[in-house]
């Protein structure tokens, strides 16, 4: 059994995975580390990753990127919105509110839900891993966002389970490199925490974790994001700035044409790239539109004086980070820079101006949340054994419960369950005295602490029916989790009765440490639990889903068979040709000759014509009326061979 990470980015995926040796970062198809997350529909079959990228430009109202700005989301989210406006690809609201992205495939119009283009990409990720390492693969570690709801995370937890993945954690990017950085360090101060921002700035987002260390611990201090800025925000900028200089210098608008917009957005990522380490740089593209080619030139000065406005905000989180922390900049040993957004020079110049030092790149900016990934995956694994590392994280959120009675107050914690800060997991066990079922309402308490847009809202579980209570009100205990995913569940619900001793009689109550123990005496009777998230899936559609994922693949594989048959044929007929003419020659009268000769050609011609898109099946069918006439031709050369062999043998 494997164990392995994944980075899911916006951009960009990653694979890791840990060996007796360390931690590799496994290959793709085409050799590369980084695989793009790209999703694109042709017209018989799908191409994912490096091959998705690659289709883009032929069919770019059927390639979906950055699938996981919409995981989890509502249609009607301004955020959501707003992206919509720049992807390419056509959507709807779902029934339920959430997204629904249409897309052309075999001649029609085929709806699927982010969540199903995310398994998509897992199902590609794990089928490249497999291939690597030629064994299943199916328990890993995700990287998520810090601040993905809860509707996100069991998105993401949906879409493993449809690419027949099992995740043992969603794991906080930023959390994910802290480990990478944090197990092999051995020169942490033994008297008293180390402290380390971590500033993760991907393609469309920024994360910054404060983490202490101590020898064989690390903790997250705090958490702080800004869920609408990273290096696309960067190419927007260059993107904006050259549709305007276009329209007035080619009197072309770009936005009015899609595969403009496309490939002008490319190529201003590009030159962002150029800047990072160059002080200017020139655009060129070929016949953009109105077959017009375009020209454009900037200097690394006025792209930086024209995202001064997005440099400013990356401080932002930086500084809530810190202040979250309770902890001033002169206590931070080292800020390491991370995720390849943040290889913008200006970048770096602002980190160093807020923290008072340089950042440091200690850490592989494109890998690290990767290994990290796959570190965890090997601790929370079984089969593996790595050194003793405690890794506490922190709740991104304060999550608070409400049942039909109204809001559950704890004396504790101020109506608040499961509080910021708190440490990932946790468990709380409350009681209630009622006479039949009822309803707990899980929600954020704290919309400031949202990203903008998202419901406070998170799922509710129904307790009960009461069994096994033959008194009006029955003393009923629930017992709560914050997993390790960082989703709410209900653990276990239970009707206790007896004259035991319990000390969370008030009700409701919360005592997070009232487990057996403090029950003797008492009898307790398992209840039903069952939950409704709102926008999530039922078992139902979850194995609808897996289904059509496995149609898909079968048909991807079907075209891919063909594929190969006409490619072996294609090559069989110009090897033959060739061999005709000199080692068969000899072997064939020139009757044979002359047939193997047509029906080559013939072949050949059916290839370039009517051949050209048949079944794998049109393909074996030629392939097989050839050989049965070179066959023969072959057959009289190996006996020739096989007996001059044999006669040298002899001599020798
Ligand atoms: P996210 O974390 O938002 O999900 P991701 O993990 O895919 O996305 P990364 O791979 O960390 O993102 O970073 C991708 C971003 O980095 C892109 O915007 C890309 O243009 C930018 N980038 C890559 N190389 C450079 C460079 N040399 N200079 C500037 N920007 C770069
Ligand atoms: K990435
Ligand atoms: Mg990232």
């Amino acid at each position: 059994m494997s164990v392995i990470g994944f980075d899911i980015g916006n951009e960009n995926c990653v694979i890791a995975v840990v060996k007796q040796r360390g931690i590799d970062v496994l290959l793709n198809d085409e050799s590369n580390r980084e695989t793009p997350s790209v999703v694109c529909f042709g017209e018989k079959q799908r191409f994912l990753g490096s091959a998705g990228a690659s289709s883009a430009m032929m069919n770019p109202r059927s390639t979906v990127t950055q699938v996981k700005r919409l995981i989890g989301r509502r249609f009607k989210d301004p955020e959501v919105q707003t992206d919509l406006k720049i992807f390419p690809f056509d959507t709807s609201e779902a029934k339920d509110g959430g997204i629904l992205i249409n897309l052309k495939y075999l001649g029609e119009t085929h709806s699927f839900a982010p969540v199903q283009i995310l398994a998509m990409l897992f199902s590609h990720l794990k089928d490249v891993a497999e291939k690597n390492l030629e064994m299943p693969v199916v328990d890993c570690v995700i990287g998520i966002p810090s601040y993905f709801t809860d509707l996100q995370r069991r998105a993401y937890l949906d879409a493993a389970k449809i690419a027949g993945l099992k995740p043992l954690r969603l794991m906080h990017d930023c959390t994910a490199t802290a480990l990478s950085y944090g197990i092999y360090k051995t020169d942490f101060s033994s008297t008293g925490p180390t402290y380390v921002a971590f500033i993760d700035i991907g393609h469309c987002d920024t994360q910054v974790s404060i983490v202490s260390f101590e020898v064989g611990h690390m903790r997250i201090v705090s958490h702080a994001f800004e869920s609408n800025l990273g290096g696309r925000d960067f190419d927007e900028v260059l993107f904006g700035y050259f549709v305007a200089q276009f329209k007035e210098q080619y009197k072309i608008d770009v936005n009015s044409n899609i595969r403009a917009c496309i490939r002008l957005r490319a190529a201003c990522e590009k030159l962002k790239k150029v800047l990072s380490a160059n002080s200017e740089a020139p655009l060129n593209i070929e016949c953009l539109m109105d077959e017009k080619d375009v020209k454009g030139f900037i200097k690394r000065e006025e792209f930086e004086r024209l995202s001064s406005g997005l440099l400013d905000r990356v401080g932002i989180p930086c500084k809530k980070a810190l202040a979250d922390a309770t902890i001033t900049v002169g206590k931070i040993h080292s800020v390491e820079l991370v995720g390849s957004g943040s290889r913008i020079p200006a970048i770096a110049k602002l980190i160093t101006s807020l923290f008072g030092r340089e950042p440091s790149r200690t850490l592989n900016a494109s890998e690290c949340v990767a290994r990290g990934c796959a570190l965890q995956c090997a601790m929370l694994s079984p089969v593996f054994r790595v050194r003793e590392y405690d890794v506490q994280d922190s709740n991104p959120f304060s999550i608070g419960f409400s049942s039909d009675e109204g809001p559950i107050r704890t004396p504790s914690s101020n109506g608040i369950l499961f509080p910021r800060g708190l440490s990932i997991p946790s468990t709380k066990v409350l009681t209630f005295q009622r006479s039949s079922q009822f309803h707990l309402d899980a929600f954020y308490a704290d919309p400031n602490e949202l990203p903008a847009g998202v419901s406070s809202r998170i799922c509710t579980f129904t307790i009960g029916p009461l069994q096994g209570s033959n008194s009006d009100k029955a003393r009923v205990k629930v017992k709560i989790q914050l997993n390790l995913h960082g989703i709410i569940t209900v653990e276990a619900a239970m009707v206790v009765s007896g004259d035991g001793d319990d000390v969370s009689m008030q009700s409701p109550s919360s005592d997070a440490s009232a487990d057996g123990s403090r029950d003797r005496g008492n009898r307790r009777i398992e209840i039903p639990v069952s939950e409704t998230v709102y926008g999530g899936m039922t078992m139902a559609q979850l194995s609808e889903a897996h289904e059509r994922e496995l149609q898909l693949t079968q048909q991807d594989r079907t075209v891919e068979q063909a594929k190969e048959k006409k490619n072996a044929l294609e090559s069989y007929v110009y090897e033959m040709r060739n061999k005709l003419f000199n080692t068969l020659r000899s072997f064939a009268s020139d009757e044979e000759r002359e047939g193997i000769s047509r029906s080559l050609q013939e072949t050949e011609e059916w290839l370039y014509g009517d051949g050209d898109d048949e079944t794998e099946n049109a393909y074996t069918t030629k392939m097989q009326d050839l050989k049965q006439l070179v066959d023969p031709v072959e057959n009289r050369y190996k006996d020739e061979e096989a007996r001059a062999y044999a006669t040298r043998e002899l001599l020798n």
